[in-house]
């Protein structure tokens, strides 16, 4: 059923288009495709009788309703997928024979889907967790999945212990509760009785886990995997992804917020960037190992809870991935997508990481159950690009008509034909590892260091991102009923750092460690840290989402100026006031209001302006919804700009410890921790501290600002 071997970016694109709906359509039918001439109103036996069995549209409609939903992914059960493609820098013929590799004036078709872990198909997006990042490359050679996280490290070191870890994190079994939740008892007596989570926990208590945005995050393929060229020489490697727009988190209190106010936060980003034309990029990057290299480390390079850590081993920007179209239909593309890691095409092959080597048998036996049989690579959003031809035949929902008598291989009868391909043919020849061992059930000396990376990670960070850790463990840990794993878990942590055990120990209502512990280690590696890291940015404020906060009488001089700037940095603005509708400047202009109070909340925009005109600002005084919307943005840590009267607004919000710009003074501009003042407003040194402070995403120097309300 594929014809011809299409590689580009609008193929994918015409696949699909076999299978798309006609938007122009205009009779209701049936699945037999006889038009429909009633929908609402079932076949009786008279205008009182009972319904007939006879009303075949009825009895179709109900039935199709009746199977609608198909069971949810076990994890990663709630996603947002988009459409774009890749591109490589240069020719990679050196390291891989991927053909996707090689040539970098080749747009490769992808899609990517965005998930949470936990959290069931309905659950909200900005709960804390890892967040799923799975990219389907339709090559020239087949389909590559990539299937990795934004967490470089995972749990566990064995996929046998899969299933206990989900268990333990899935809400519990007596009652269905938490939902999307880590904070509870048997996730946390799982986490004492297994000291291989150390390291992941650190992330997963880590800002890392409360991403601002899925185009605003790091993306990981955790496992090692191997590079081969075409001479089968081979190489290890990781998979990285980074984003131009920065490594950017929400705080733990915004997202709880947010899961209520608007649980689709993450989703919604996604599609509007798409939808405005603000395409999700991320630069593709690989760290490589020669083989010699291998016992090299002080960590196994095999280990899934380990780092290479980029001062040993470099990351290779190799190419870029843009995100520039969302699809038609959730269900048909989102949802029925299914990844695999072992999705792989000649120049990709595997390690021997145990946990990859059960992920290579689970994910396509999941489907089977989820996707309802073998036939789940025919849907549309799965099928490669290229021909599918082999001797698979029926199951369910079988969608290909194969022709002809033969489904063996050998044969004579079909003139042996699908027949094998050799290396030179494209055919996937498995990299030739020498394995030599015993038969044994245990894992090398280097996989029982638990705590070594656990530790470098905690020294990386930034003193507000061990703050945030701290918070995290004060939160998780308190929700933990059980004492004694309160205690287990301050314990196992004495094992990594001896003072973030008794800072966790101080707000669980659990001993300190009997002895201060922790690992040797005093290494730090910056980059694990999403502040320190260079693979962040702090000098754009590209996509940003900016409250503006207004009432009648407002000045439209300023107003207009500061619009202007934001605009120009490809920030989006909104008006935010009362009631929606029309606000009058004092002047006369007129602007539209985009949210009220009631649709929208601080916790939702990246920064806060309020422009001057003293009739508006005198109103805003009286409205404790806009002094809320202040004082919630201040104790985010987020930007605050005020021009004009618009600066005593922020006075009557009562900011401790912050400058603002005086009376006398006109035409200063005061910036003091990311609330950035100006009487004389809206001029160009108002709009570069201003977009500077946005820029910066986080002002985590508020030191009073547990002082404020919110
Ligand atoms: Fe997994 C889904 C990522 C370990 C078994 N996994 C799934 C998805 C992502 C990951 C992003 C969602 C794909 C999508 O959007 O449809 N999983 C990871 C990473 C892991 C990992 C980065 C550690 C390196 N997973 C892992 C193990 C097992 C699984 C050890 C089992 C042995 N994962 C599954 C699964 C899922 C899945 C049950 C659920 C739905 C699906 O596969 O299609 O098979």
């Amino acid at each position: 059923m594929h014809k011809g071997k299409i590689i580009n970016e609008k193929s994918k694109d015409e696949q699909l288009e076999i299978v798309r709906e006609d938007p122009e359509r205009e009779f209701l039918t049936t699945n037999q495709g006889v038009r429909v001439s009633e929908t609402d109103i079932s076949l009786k036996a008279g205008e009182r009788g009972p319904t007939l069995l006879e009303d075949f549209h009825f009895r179709e409609k109900l039935t199709h309703f009746d199977h609608e939903r198909i069971p949810e992914r076990i994890v990663h059960a709630r996603g947002s997928g988009a459409y774009g493609f890749f591109q490589v820098y240069e020719p990679m013929t050196e390291y891989t024979s991927a053909k996707f590799l090689q040539d970098p004036s080749k747009k490769t078709p992808v899609f990517v889907r965005f998930s949470t872990v936990v959290g069931f198909r309905g659950s909200a997006d900005t709960v804390r967790d890892v967040r799923g990042f799975a990219t389907k490359f339709y090559t020239e050679d087949g389909n590559y999945d990539l299937v990795g996280n934004n967490i470089p490290v995972f749990f566990i070191q064995d996929a046998i212990k899969f299933p206990d870890l989900v268990h333990s994190i899935k809400p519990e079994q007596d009652n269905q509760i938490p939902q999307a939740s880590a904070a509870h008892d048997t996730f946390w007596d799982f986490v004492a009785c297994h000291p291989e989570n150390a390291h992941m926990i650190m992330w997963v208590l880590s800002d890392r886990a409360l991403p601002r945005s899925y185009r605003m995050m790091q993306g990981f393929g955790v496992n090692t995997f191997r590079f081969v060229n075409s001479r089968g020489k081979g190489r290890f490697v990781k998979f990285h992804w980074k984003s131009p727009l920065g490594i950017h988190s929400l705080v733990w209190d915004e997202t709880q917020k947010i899961a209520g106010k608007d649980p689709d936060f993450n989703r919604r980003d996604l599609w509007e960037a798409i939808e405005m034309g603000d395409y999700p990029e991320y630069e593709f990057g690989v760290q490589m190992i020669e083989e010699e290299d291998e016992f090299k480390f002080d960590f196994d390079i095999l280990d899934p809870t380990k780092v290479w850590p980029e001062e040993d081993v470099p990351i290779k920007w190799i190419g870029k991935m843009t995100l520039n179209r969302n699809p038609d239909n959730f269900f048909a593309e989102t949802e029925q997508v299914a990844f695999c890691p072992a999705n792989v095409v000649p120049g990709i092959d595997f390690s021997n990481d145990p946990l990859l080597q059960g992920r290579l048998f689970s994910y396509l036996d999941t489907q089977m159950i989820r996707l309802g049989g073998p036939n789940f690579q025919e849907i549309p959003i799965n099928r490669p690009l290229v021909p599918v031809a082999n001797n698979q035949r029926e199951g369910y929902h079988r969608i290909t008509i194969n022709k002809g008598k033969t489904s063996y291989f050998p044969n004579t009868v079909g003139n042996n034909k699908p027949r094998p391909a050799s290396a030179e043919e494209g055919g996937y020849a498995h990299y030739m590892e020498k394995v030599e061992g015993k038969k044994i059930r245990a894992r090398s000396e280097k996989f029982k260091d638990f705590y070594s990376q656990a530790k470098l990670f905690w020294n990386s960070m930034s003193k507000p991102e061990k703050e945030h850790i701290i918070e995290a463990f004060h939160f998780e840990i308190g929700k933990v009923k059980d004492k004694n794993i309160r205690q287990a878990i301050v314990d196992m942590f004495n094992n990594v750092d001896g003072d973030l055990a008794i800072e966790i120990a101080k707000g669980v209502g659990v001993s300190a460690p009997a002895q201060k512990g922790g690992s040797p280690v005093t290494k730090e590696s910056p980059n694990l840290s999403q502040e320190r890291s260079e693979h962040n940015v702090k000098n754009t404020i590209k996509t940003r989402k900016i409250a503006i906060i207004l009432a009648d009488g407002y000045n439209q001089k300023e107003l207009s100026q500061v619009m202007q700037a934001l605009g120009a940095g490809g920030a989006k603005a909104e008006i935010i006031s009362k009631f929606q509708g029309m606000l009058k400047s004092s002047d006369g202009g007129e602007i539209e209001v985009d949210k009220n109070y009631r649709t929208t909340a601080s916790v939702l925009y990246d920064a806060v302006y309020i422009p001057g005109g003293k009739e508006s600002v005198e109103t805003l005084k009286t409205q404790g919804d806009a002094i809320h919307f202040i004082n919630e943005t201040f104790r985010h840590c987020k930007p605050l700009g005020a021009t004009g009267e618009g600066v005593e607004l922020l006075k009557a919000a009562n900011l401790p410890d912050i400058k603002l710009a005086g009376q006398k003074s006109a035409d200063k501009v005061v910036s003091d921790k990311g609330v950035v003042t100006a009487r004389n407003g809206g001029n160009s040194s108002f709009n570069e501290a201003f977009t500077s402070a946005i820029a910066q995403h986080r002002h985590w120097d508020r030191e009073k600002k547990e002082q404020v309300p919110a």
